[in-house]
């Protein structure tokens, strides 16, 4: 939760507003007339207990107001309805919020150029029923698919289906599968997150007419480390509701979850964990757990499974407890 800090002079009323873009050097509010005004930041706005490199979000509600020195500010973060957050970096004790007030969270993947792995699909949606944000999968580059590619498409399908998650697959580049993807969007605000060079930015342009969004060069891809979205922006869609398109992160670190919970996160897990032995259960070898013989009879797909391993070795170390090993 945001704490509430109010300018100290505020010799002039408060316009609200939401936060639509964060250039790096100032935040661009969209206030309720619809004008939209750069703004900087005064105050000390934290989550409580966690660090962050940015303070305020893409998708916040803010009151801003005009100081002294006649720049606009924004002065109160009204209280986030969800927001989804990574750790910045492995090691980092920061964390960084990718948006707020989000109706959900798509994950953009690809199974070429680049290949996402799937742990970081399992980690991005564990970090959505972690903060409460619905959540779903576009598998992007279609187009670029042999027989295989397809076969993988498939499974990656019925797994994720059979779990809950909606998953799309698209092409920004010849246009398949938008349709399915503007009637799931359309009328929410909905965040686009992914690697760097899975398409993001370029669904966006195919579903915004004049978005003009920057996409990466075909060149660059192969070279990691490219970066073609450095900031995070708001862009309205046509049919009403909007996506946030922000910067490719390379890993998705998961922050303040407790061992006992990462399961919790895990429908398909979470599932098969309430007929384990002890509730607090962590499904790494304990007496009686109904977890571990679901992944060797294939009700849960190892791939999930090594996933919530890797969270929960991230979760113990941040608690310093033991490490987990994978019982089998
Ligand atoms: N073949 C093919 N190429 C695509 C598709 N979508 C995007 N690309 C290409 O993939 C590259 C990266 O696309 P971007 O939209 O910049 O990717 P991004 O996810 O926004 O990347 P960052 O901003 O760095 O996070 C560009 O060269 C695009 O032209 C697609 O559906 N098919
Ligand atoms: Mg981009
Ligand atoms: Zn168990």
């Amino acid at each position: 939760m945001a704490k509430k800090k109010k300018f100290d002079s505020a010799p002039l009323p408060y316009s609200s507003g939401r936060v639509v873009k964060n250039t790096g050097s100032s935040y661009i509010v969209r206030l309720d007339s619809g004008k939209e005004i750069p703004c900087r930041i005064k105050g000390n706005f934290r989550i409580k207990g966690i660090r962050t490199t940015n303070p305020v979000a893409v998708g916040d509600i803010v009151n801003v107001a005009k100081a002294a020195d006649d720049a606009d500010y924004i002065v109160e973060i009204t209280p986030r309805t969800n927001y989804i957050i990574r750790r910045a970096s492995n090691l980092s004790k920061e964390s960084h919020i990718l948006a707020s007030n989000i109706d959900g969270a798509l994950i953009v993947a690809t199974l070429r150029e680049p290949a996402t792995p799937l742990t970081f699909i399992d980690r991005f949606l564990a970090t959505a029923e972690a903060y409460s944000v619905k959540a779903g999968i576009i598998l992007n580059k279609e187009d670029m698919w042999d027989d295989d590619d397809r076969e993988l498409a498939e499974a990656l399908k019925n797994l994720y289906s059979s779990i809950g998650y909606p998953i799309l697959f698209v092409s920004a580049a010849n246009g398949d599968g938008l349709d399915d993807l503007r009637d799931l969007i359309k009328g929410k605000i909905t965040l686009l997150a992914g690697n760097s060079g899975v398409g993001k930015s370029s669904l966006i342009n195919a579903l915004v007419p004049g978005a003009g969004l920057r996409t990466g060069e075909i060149s660059d891809i192969h070279h990691t480390g490219t970066h073609t979205t450095t900031f995070s922006e708001m862009i309205d869609l046509p049919e009403g509701g909007a996506l946030i398109d922000i910067p490719g992160v390379r890993g998705f670190g998961t922050i303040d979850f407790a061992p006992e919970e990462v399961g919790h996160f895990f429908p398909d897990i979470f599932h098969f964990a309430k007929d384990c032995r002890y509730s607090d259960c962590k499904h790494t070898g304990e007496p009686g757990c109904a977890v571990i013989p679901a992944v060797e009879e294939h009700y849960i797909a190892e791939s999930r499974y090594n996933s919530y391993l890797s969270i929960l070795e991230e979760a113990s170390e941040e608690a310093g407890a033991d490490k987990y090993r994978k019982p089998f």
